[in-house]
């Protein structure tokens, strides 16, 4: 606006200038020089002058008035053009300003968004985590509650022992129970004379009414002999039907058998792993009582073609080897309570409990070695199951059975010279 001023002005400067030149050339010359080659109507140069001096004052003033207003103009537009730069300006430092904030607040809220997202990220996986172990335990529970169902179902049942026990006849011993009628072995109750309640047995009841009480069965060293006096007190293993589970029916229950006022004998009866079978008798046999540590009491080796070991062997390490591996008049040793005669623990040694001496020539509940052999180099002691008048101390039994009857019946069979042959059933069962 102020250029187009600048051009305009000068312009209406030099056409002022110019009439006002004409109007002094008027003056000095003929105002009018009439010429007829101009015509009638054709202004003259002094018409012109006349008209310009004529209007000079009104085209003055309009040019003073726009003038002016161009002057307004250019004031304001001046002052505006200053204020538009002020506003640049201010603009300028305001983005400035802005952007360097608008960047750290963009840069924080970026940050922000990222750590949010790695949020997310992590738990989505942790709520996966969850969703599995949800799953896993949905399934434990599942099967908790049909292991649960299946319990109650069964603990709803009334128990059924399916061993077969035989209740009636019962007796003090189990030739008591053959004469009252039982003619096949099996699981019977015996009420021994002094004991305060019947207990179970096995009985080995032979075709020619012969009743064994059998307190000690090794058939195949699935129970495990070292024990501690208590369980020795009280039996331990398992009773069965017919007769092919290990146990130790209780030094108590053979101390109230054996405390009868009838003779008991002792049949011990033995196999090797070749398959070979022998046995020994003993007449007298008793046990006492715990007061008295159980001690074994016999009073004769009856016979046998084992041999009498509890008489004691002479080993040839000593010259007291045979007494001090007899074992009649014995007390009963664990290796919790050393009864024996030796300085050691003959007990612990050898991992039985037994009727042991300094030790023993004869162990009946020593270790099971399968296959028999074993030796001194590997295992230190003669601590197998072992009855060293028919194999040595390094060779342990596979089977063994001791077993008790009254004296007056055998000795009855006997004199009838009946021969010495039974049949045994056979079954299972469990027994404590
Ligand atoms: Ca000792």
């Amino acid at each position: 606006m102020s250029g187009a001023k600048g051009k305009f002005l000068p312009f209406l400067q030099v056409l002022l200038l110019a009439f006002s030149s004409a109007k002094a050339f008027t003056s000095d010359a003929p105002c009018c020089i009439l010429d007829s080659n101009f015509g009638e109507f054709c202004p003259t140069t002094c018409g012109v002058d006349d008209y310009f001096q004529k209007y000079q004052t009104r085209v003055g003033d309009t040019l003073w008035k726009i003038e002016k207003e161009l002057n307004e103009i250019q004031h304001k537009s001046t002052l505006t053009k200053n204020k538009m730069k002020t506003i640049e300006e201010f603009n300028h430092d305001v983005w400035i300003n802005f952007s360097g904030t608008f960047n750290e607040t963009f840069q924080n809220v970026e940050a922000a968004i990222a750590e949010f997202e790695r949020f997310m990220n992590n738990r989505n996986l942790e709520l996966r985590r969850l969703e599995n172990n949800f799953k896993l335990n949905n399934e434990m529970i599942t099967d908790l509650k049909r292991i649960t169902s299946q319990l109650q179902d069964k603990c709803t049942k009334p128990c059924v022992d399916t061993v077969q026990i035989n209740e009636n006849p019962t007796g003090q011993d189990c030739q008591d129970i053959a004469e009252k009628g039982a003619i096949t072995s099996g699981l019977y109750y015996i009420k021994p004379l002094k004991a305060r309640q019947q207990f179970l047995v096995y009985c080995e009841i032979d075709d020619m009414g012969r009743g064994w009480t059998v307190f000690q069965r090794r058939l195949d060293g699935s129970v495990n002999f070292h024990r501690r006096w208590i369980p020795y007190r009280e039996g331990f293993g398992y009773l069965s039907p017919g007769g092919n589970t290990e146990f130790w029916i209780g030094n108590e229950k053979i101390h109230l058998i054996t405390q009868n006022p009838k003779q008991y004998i002792l049949q011990i009866d033995l196999m090797d792993w070749a398959g070979q079978r022998r046995h020994a008798k003993y007449s007298g046999f008793k046990v006492t009582a715990e007061e008295d540590k159980y001690r074994l009491l016999y009073g004769m080796f009856l016979e046998g073609d084992a041999g009498d070991a509890f008489a004691g062997y002479d080993f040839g390490d000593h010259a007291s080897d045979k007494i001090y591996t007899s074992h009649n008049y014995i007390q009963f040793s664990t290796e919790d309570f050393d009864n024996d005669n030796y300085g050691g623990n003959c007990a612990k040694q050898d991992e039985a409990g037994w009727w042991m001496n300094r030790c023993h020539a004869g162990n009946l509940n020593g270790k099971y070695h399968k296959g028999g052999r074993y030796t001194a180099k590997e295992f230190g002691y003669d601590d197998g199951i072992i009855w060293v008048t028919w194999h040595d101390r390094w060779y342990s039994l596979k089977e063994t059975t001791m077993k008790v009857m009254p004296l007056q019946k055998y000795e009855q069979l006997k004199h009838t010279g009946q021969q010495e042959q039974f049949h045994i059933q056979r079954g299972d069962s469990s027994f404590k």
